[in-house]
């Protein structure tokens, strides 16, 4: 028996049968083949009369890949604003069939409290790399709108997905990760109010980011000061007695009479326990001001 190594980390082991007069060459591959992979013969093999062996071998001509794709890593990532956010699958390989990591019934994604989030709320997409990568982004309008909730425990499942070799993954189920670059700010209004209306008691101020609309239009959350000297050391404070929201504006109506302020008079809204899509909530209080011109 003669062992010699081929090629990196390759062993070839030669032996000769005398009954059948055949030789059989084994291939010991340092790793399995994760795509087929062709066998040739080199020219220089020859016979012990010096002949090339090429032309008339009993030989194999591929290898099998019969390697199953497998999940690497799954990780979340929550961004500031809606429709963005993403859960990133990272196979283990590169020949990955993507009509297959396409398929929306290959993937289960449930919330930390173990539902369902349905397919109809992220876009699927297969990047062919070195690894593959699935993004599921969570691009639903409407009932269909999703926001990853920062540090929740989502779970992902994936099934069904096959190589291009035709070998299919085992049911794999992953908690995510979080990316590090994932929204954990709370959200802050605009330096000035957006607009003050007088004669319909109405403020509206502009949120830095998209909200939660249930938290941003609970007229709780907002404070209304009017300071006539613009000190606020003679602060009159207004009742909130309605707030609505869309598009990142929160509209507030108050009760009494809404002055306008000219100088030197200042009028501020505070808003605390506003969370944003990523449910940051804003704890320490936010403000708006318009200063009298
Ligand atoms: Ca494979
Ligand atoms: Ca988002
Ligand atoms: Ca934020």
């Amino acid at each position: 028996m003669l062992t010699r190594t081929v090629d990196r980390g390759t062993k070839a082991t030669y032996t000769w049968n005398a009954e059948t007069k055949k030789a059989t060459v084994i291939l010991d591959l340092a790793s399995a083949p994760v795509i087929n992979v062709t066998v040739a013969l080199d020219a220089k093999i020859v016979n012990l009369a010096g002949v090339s062996v090429v032309a008339n071998p009993d030989k194999a001509t591929t290898l099998a890949d019969n390697v199953a794709p497998s999940v690497d890593t799954v990780v979340a990532k929550a961004v500031a604003d809606k429709e963005n956010d993403v859960i990133t699958i990272t196979f283990k390989d590169s020949d990955i069939l993507k009509v297959s990591a396409e398929l929306a019934s290959n993937y289960v994604v449930k919330d930390a409290q173990g539902n369902v989030i349905p397919s109809a709320n992220y876009e699927i997409k297969f990047t062919d790399g070195t690894p593959d990568v699935v993004t599921l982004t969570f691009k639903g309008t409407g009932y269909k709108a999703y926001n990853l909730q920062d540090g929740q425990n989502y779970s992902v499942t994936v099934k069904d997905v096959v190589d291009t070799s035709g070998n299919t993954i085992a049911e794999t189920t992953k908690t995510v990760t979080w990316d590090a670059a994932t929204d954990k700010t709370a959200p802050t209004l605009g330096a000035t109010i957006t607009s003050v209306t007088a004669a319909t008691n109405t403020i509206t101020v502009t949120w830095a980011e998209d909200v939660d609309a249930t938290t941003a239009a609970t007229a709780a959350n907002y404070k209304v000061e009017y300071s006539a000297l613009g000190t606020y050391a003679d602060t009159v404070t207004y009742n909130v007695i309605f707030a609505s929201y869309s598009d990142k504006v929160a509209t507030l109506v108050v009760s009494g009479t809404l002055v306008d302020p000219t100088t030197p008079a200042k009028l501020k809204v505070t808003a605390t326990n506003v969370k944003d899509l990523a449910g940051n909530t804003q704890t320490t209080g936010t403000s708006s001001e318009k200063v009298g011109a």
